[in-house]
């Protein structure tokens, strides 16, 4: 690394919010600092698609003002689903999991921002949905744990494994965004 872009993707990584993780997925292209490009995986699934709420999920993100770099719909592969879910496949609930997540469409999304992992972490609310607070997606449009219409990656580095699994490089987006940037945080 070097030049004018070397030295300001290091000082991002060294004094961005999310220091000591770099993000694999940073590409230094998009103009945005270092400590913006921070990435996760967003996944309406199939409850969430049947009930028409793919647009409200996009609408929130949009508002809060993050990035969309990567959308599609699929049909969820039961390999990809098995590999997502690895941490739960002893747990009883495993099997009508994957069978819900095999039921129908998901919409996968990759959304780019500042501390992007934790802010929609708390935008869609505890995974228990009698549990989520009003104002969370799932707080507003779920009702029971094995229906809570959306996913979101719990930590960066998971970010990264779940957005790799889910997508092709070659499917996100890194497109410039200069003139709304300075209204959305400071350089
Ligand atoms: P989250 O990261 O909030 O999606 O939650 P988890 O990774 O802990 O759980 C993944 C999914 O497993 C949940 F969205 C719903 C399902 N689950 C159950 O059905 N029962 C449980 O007790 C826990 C999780």
């Amino acid at each position: 690394m070097s030049g004018l872009l070397g030295r300001a993707a290091l000082r991002g990584l060294l004094c961005g919010p999310r220091a000591g993780v770099p993000s694999l997925l940073v590409r230094p292209s998009s103009g945005e600092p270092p400590w913006a490009r921070e990435r996760t995986l967003v996944t309406v699934k199939p409850d969430g698609v049947r009930r028409r709420l793919v647009g409200e999920v996009i609408r929130r993100f949009e508002r809060r003002g993050f990035k969309l770099v990567g959308l599609k719909m699929l049909q969820a592969s039961e390999s990809v689903l098995a590999e997502h879910y690895q941490h739960h496949r002893e747990e009883p609930f495993y099997p009508a999991l994957l069978s819900h997540m095999r039921s129908g469409p998901v919409v996968a999304m990759v959304w780019e921002g500042p501390n992007v992992v934790g802010t929609s972490r708390a935008m869609i609310g505890l995974t228990d949905s009698a549990e989520a607070a009003p104002g969370t997606i799932r707080g507003d449009f779920s009702l029971h744990i094995r229906r809570n219409v959306i996913h979101a990656s719990d930590s960066v580095e998971g970010a990264q494994r779940e957005i790799r699994l889910w997508f092709q490089s070659s499917e996100l987006v890194d497109w410039a965004d200069e003139g709304h940037r300075s209204s959305l945080y400071p350089a």
